[in-house]
């Protein structure tokens, strides 16, 4: 078997960048390692960036995002239960579109299948091999057999347990890492959203996150100690904690219901440098992770896609290899920007177990600059709805 681009992954990385290269007349082959059902049952991220958006548009998959997602023009903010907002459109001009993750990667493989895209299913312990050579080729098992495919570029789309990372040495590879003390304990329920607007509530219980993914689907978070079981959390008490955590005209008129899904993630600030390593080229969380206090993980994996993918372009279309050669550097420069807003909202709005009396001053102190300076709020604004690619 041969391609141009063996993509490593089947996740929101993986197929828009495939759908992308395909419409520009780019071959791929796409090997995922789970079932599409598999992939299909995860529930992460709800909220899209204006560019995600418009990339989603550019590939051809954003016509059900565009009848069925919301726009947001804004979040609220609530510190000890009380409320602001923050206006996005006043403050940048921008917008984000509340439309969840699932359905986002619902639509990417209905527009490969579409176009009758390559997308290799249930591919087991795929491998990457001479990466620093002309002739790039990855093998996999399908089926009870080994497979081969030869390629001319390896793109590692595979998130932060895949097999492209590890194949960059050590001795090349820095990775930069830190783990929060807590996680988060989220609800999916089949009631109407907490509020109209996505809402962050820092309390000294803990941090609380509303959400959404329709009127009548409502995605909600609590700040847990990592030492938590999600089986020490029932559903009524997971509400009643929710409740306290949540600005007070919120709370009243919470409509409660039962879980129809409930895990708890660990937060981390996660990067890998360099992206590329040969003809491997990462993208996604296969090089980073962030906490989803900004709303950034999937968001800045289309950044990552949209780089790469220009560069393929150049260098098949244009015989240009500037693309290629300043791909990590250019993805990595707008990934620090995106790790450091996701750090800073996490670092403000959540307890820490063992923070002291001038921490929570400081937490206190952001959080009060936030609420009443335009400047603060315009910052704000512009990271939250996604820096310019
Ligand atoms: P993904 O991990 O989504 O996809 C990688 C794909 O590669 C997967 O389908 C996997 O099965 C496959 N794969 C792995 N190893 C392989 C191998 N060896 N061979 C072949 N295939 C392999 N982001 C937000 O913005 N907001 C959130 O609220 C949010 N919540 C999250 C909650 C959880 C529990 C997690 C884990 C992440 C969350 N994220 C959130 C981040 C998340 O949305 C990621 O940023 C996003 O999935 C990144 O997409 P990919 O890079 O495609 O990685
Ligand atoms: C979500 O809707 O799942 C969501 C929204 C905003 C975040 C994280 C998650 O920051």
């Amino acid at each position: 078997m041969r391609t141009q681009i063996a993509v490593i992954g089947g996740g929101p990385a993986g197929l828009l960048l495939s759908q992308l290269l395909n419409r520009a007349g780019i071959g791929t082959v796409v090997l995922e390692r789970q079932t599409r059902d598999y992939v299909l049952s995860r529930i992460r991220a709800g909220v899209l960036e204006y560019g995600m958006v418009e990339m989603l548009r550019q590939s051809g998959a954003g016509d059900r995002m565009d009848r069925e997602g919301f726009p947001h023009d804004g979040v609220c903010v609530s510190v000890d239960n009380q409320p602001f907002r923050v206006d996005f459109v006043e403050r940048c001009g921008k917008r984000v579109f509340v439309y969840g993750q699932t359905e986002v990667t619902r639509d990417l493989y209905a527009a490969q299948d579409a176009i009758g895209a390559t997308i290799i299913d249930q591919a087991a312990n795929v491998a990457l091999h001479d990466l620093t050579t002309d002739h790039p080729w990855v093998t996999f098992e399908k089926d009870g057999a080994e497979h081969r495919l030869d390629c001319d570029f390896v793109a590692g789309c595979d998130g932060f347990h895949g097999a492209s990372r590890p194949s960059i040495p050590d001795d090349v590879r820095t990775d930069y890492e830190r783990v929060y003390p807590f996680g988060w304990l989220g609800i999916m329920s089949e009631t109407p959203p907490a509020a109209e607007e996505v809402t962050y509530a820092s309390h000294s219980r803990g941090f609380a996150l509303a959400s959404m993914r329709n009127p009548m689907l409502a995605r909600s978070y609590i700040q847990v100690p990592l030492t938590d079981r999600v089986e020490d959390w029932s559903d009524d008490v997971f509400w009643d904690e929710f409740r306290r955590r949540l600005p007070h005209e919120v709370a009243e008129a919470l409509v409660t219901g039962p879980s129809i899904e409930k895990s708890i993630a660990p937060l981390r600030s996660f990067v890998s440098e360099p992206m590329r390593w040969g003809r491997l080229f990462l993208c996604g969380d296969a090089a980073h992770i962030v906490p989803p206090t900004g709303a950034k993980g999937l968001n800045l994996a289309a950044s990552d896609v949209h780089y790469l993918f220009e560069a393929f372009k150049r260098h098949y279309l244009d015989k240009d290899d500037g693309g290629l050669d300043g791909y990590s550097q250019k993805a990595l420069k707008r990934i620090w920007q995106a790790m450091r807003f996701s750090w800073w909202m996490t670092m403000m709005l959540h307890s820490f177990p063992d923070s002291s009396g001038f921490d929570q001053a400081m937490q206190k102190s952001e959080l009060d600059y936030l609420a009443g300076s335009d400047a603060a709020q315009k910052v704000f604004a512009e990271n939250y709805t996604g820096l310019p690619f």
